[in-house]
C-alpha cells in the first residue's frame, strides 16, 4: 500500500486532541493509516536565517515542520493567504488587501516547502495537499521532478469566476491547479465554481464528468463533504468532562432554553448579524425575555489581520448594549466569551442546547452544525438554525434554513426553533443522523484517496509555472 503524505500549513499532533476543523479531521486520517505529515513549524525566524526542520514521530505518524522567514510568513500567511485568498473566497473583496509584494512571498513559501518536502518522499507516496495556503504547492514539486499523484482539497468556498477573476494572478492561481490529479471541494457549487472559471477564463476541455484538459495535463474535479468522526464525538459526549459540562449547564440553566454559537472569530461566521437577530428576537418575542439566553463562544483567530480586530470590537459592542438593553438582575441574555472551549466539554455545552445558531456568512462546509448533531440526546435533541451559504446546507437539509443577512427572517427562525415540539424534533434529529453517519470524515478521507489512487502517475515539469 502507499504512503500517505499530508501537507497543510498547520500540523497537529494526531495523538492529542487538537481544536479547529482541519487539524481534527487530518489528525483522524492519519492515525488510521500511518505516513507523513508535513508543514509549518508555527516559529517565525529572522530574515535571512536558514529556516530549520524538524521532525518528530507520534505513533505511527512522523511529523516535519519547517520555519519560515519573518518577512515571508507575512507575505504568505498575513498577507496572502489571509488578506487577499481568505476574504476573496469567502465573497469578501471589500476586505482583501491586493498588496503587491504579497504573491511573491506566497510563492516563495511554497519553492521553499516543497524544496524540504521533495527529498523525503518516496516513488509510490500518495500525496494530499490542503487548502488555500498551498494552491501551487504541487507545481512546484513538479518542477522539482515529482511524479506522485498529488491531490489537493479546498476547506473553503470557491466564488463564482468573476470574483475569483478579481485576484490579480488568478490565472496563475487555478493554472497551479492543473499540477493536481485530484482536486476536491466541500460543496456542489463550488465544483461548477471551478468547471465554470476554467471553461471560461483557461479554455479547458472537457474529457470525462468534471474531468479537464488544460496547459497539458488533466485534473480530475469533484465535491467531497468533509464530516466528522461521529463515534469519536459522541463518545466525548459520554466521557467524565463531557457529562460534568452538560450536567452543569443543565442546572444552571434549569429554567432557561439555551441557545449556542461556537466560531473562531471571523467575519465569514456572521456574528453581528447573529446577534441582531437575537436582538430581533428578544425585541418581537417579549415572552422570550428571561426564558432564552445565548451562550456565543468565539475563540480567538489571527489577530494580526486587522478585519479581525474590527469584528471583535463590533461584536463586543453588540453584547453589551443587548445585555444592556435587555438584561434584568437575575438574566443575562447573551454570554459572551473570547476563548476557545477545550474540546472535551463542547459536546456536553451542545447536548445542554435546544438550539445551535450556525448562521455564517459564507462557510466552505461547517463542522460545528455536525457536532451539535452527533451530541444530541435522541430522544430530545435541540435544533439546528443553518445559514443557507455554509457548505453544510447542501446535505444537512432538516435543519431550519435560514439567511444570515435576514436578521428578521433569522429572528422568526430562532422563535419556530425554541417552540418546536419534541416530535418534529426527533424526527428532523434522526434524518440529520443518518446524514452525518453515512458521509464522516471516514467517507470523506475514503471517497477522496481512492479517486486520488485511481490516477495515473503525472507526468514531472511544469511549462506553465
Ligand atoms: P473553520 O473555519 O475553523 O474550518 P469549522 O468547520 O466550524 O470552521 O471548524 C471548527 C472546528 O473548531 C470545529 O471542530 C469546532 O468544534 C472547533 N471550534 C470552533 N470554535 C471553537 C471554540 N470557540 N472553541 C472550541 N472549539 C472551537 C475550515 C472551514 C470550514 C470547514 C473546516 C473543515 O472554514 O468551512 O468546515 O475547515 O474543512
Amino acid at each position: 500500500m502507499s504512503r500517505l503524505v499530508v501537507v497543510s500549513n498547520r500540523v497537529a499532533d494526531p495523538r492529542k486532541t487538537a481544536a479547529g476543523g482541519l487539524a481534527v479531521a487530518l489528525a483522524e486520517v492519519l492515525n488510521n493509516t500511518g505516513g507523513l505529515w508535513f508543514g509549518w513549524s508555527g516559529r517565525i525566524v529572522e530574515d535571512g536565517g536558514q529556516p530549520s526542520l524538524h521532525t518528530q514521530h507520534a505513533g505511527p505518524v512522523t511529523l516535519v515542520t519547517a520555519d519560515l522567514g519573518q518577512s515571508d510568513h507575512a507575505a504568505y500567511y498575513v498577507g496572502y493567504s489571509n488578506g487577499v485568498l481568505w476574504p476573496v473566497f469567502h465573497y469578501r473583496l471589500d476586505l482583501a488587501d491586493f498588496d503587491d509584494g504579497y504573491i511573491a512571498g506566497y510563492r516563495r513559501v511554497n519553492q521553499q516547502f516543497a524544496r524540504q518536502l521533495a527529498p523525503l518522499l518516496r516513488e509510490d507516496d500518495i500525496i494530499w495537499v490542503h487548502d488555500y495556503h498551498l494552491i501551487p504547492l504541487a507545481a512546484e514539486l513538479r518542477a522539482l521532478g515529482c511524479t506522485q499523484r498529488i491531490g489537493f482539497f479546498l476547506h473553503i468556498p470557491l466564488p463564482p469566476p468573476l470574483i475569483l477573476a478579481a485576484i490579480p494572478g488568478h490565472d496563475w492561481l487555478i493554472r497551479a491547479l492543473f499540477a493536481y490529479d485530484v482536486v476536491g471541494f466541500q460543496a456542489e457549487a463550488d465544483l461548477l465554481h471551478f468547471d465554470n472559471y476554467v471553461a471560461a477564463e483557461a479554455h479547458a476541455q472537457p474529457v470525462g464528468e468534471h474531468r479537464w484538459r488544460a496547459f497539458n495535463r488533466t485534473v480530475q474535479a469533484g465535491a467531497y463533504p468533509i464530516g466528522i468522526d461521529v463515534d469519536e464525538f459522541q463518545g466525548l459526549a459520554q466521557a467524565h468532562e463531557g457529562r460534568e459540562m452538560f450536567e452543569r449547564m443543565r442546572r444552571e440553566y434549569s429554567r432557561r432554553k439555551l441557545l449556542v454559537g461556537v466560531d473562531r472569530l471571523d467575519y465569514s461566521k456572521g456574528l453581528p448579524q447573529r446577534l441582531k437577530a437575537f436582538r430581533a428576537l428578544l425585541t418581537r418575542y417579549p415572552e422570550t425575555h428571561r426564558s432564552a439566553t445565548l451562550i456565543q463562544i468565539a475563540s480567538p483567530s489571527r489577530e494580526d489581520v486587522s478585519a479581525y480586530t474590527d469584528i471583535l470590537h463590533e461584536l463586543e459592542s453588540l453584547c453589551g448594549s443587548i445585555n444592556g438593553n435587555f438584561g434584568e438582575l437575575d438574566w443575562m441574555p447573551v454570554r459572551y466569551m473570547h476563548r476557545t472551549v477545550a474540546r472535551p466539554r463542547l459536546p456536553g455545552l451542545y447536548r445542554a442546547s435546544r438550539v445551535a445558531l450556525v448562521t455564517p456568512l459564507r462557510d466552505g462546509m461547517n463542522l460545528v452544525a455536525k457536532e451539535f448533531i452527533a451530541a444530541q440526546d435522541p430522544a430530545d435533541p435541540g435544533v439546528l438554525v443553518l445559514s443557507r451559504f455554509a457548505g453544510a446546507a447542501e446535505q444537512l437539509k432538516e435543519a431550519l434554513m435560514v439567511n444570515p443577512y435576514d436578521v428578521e427572517g433569522t429572528a422568526n427562525a430562532i422563535h419556530l426553533a425554541l417552540q418546536m415540539p419534541v416530535e418534529e424534533r426527533r424526527v428532523r434529529h434522526e434524518s440529520l443522523m443518518a446524514t452525518i453517519r453515512q458521509y464522516d470524515v471516514h467517507w470523506w478521507c475514503n471517497a477522496f484517496l481512492d479517486t486520488l489512487a485511481q490516477a495515473e502517475s503525472a507526468e514531472s515539469g511544469t511549462p506553465w509555472l
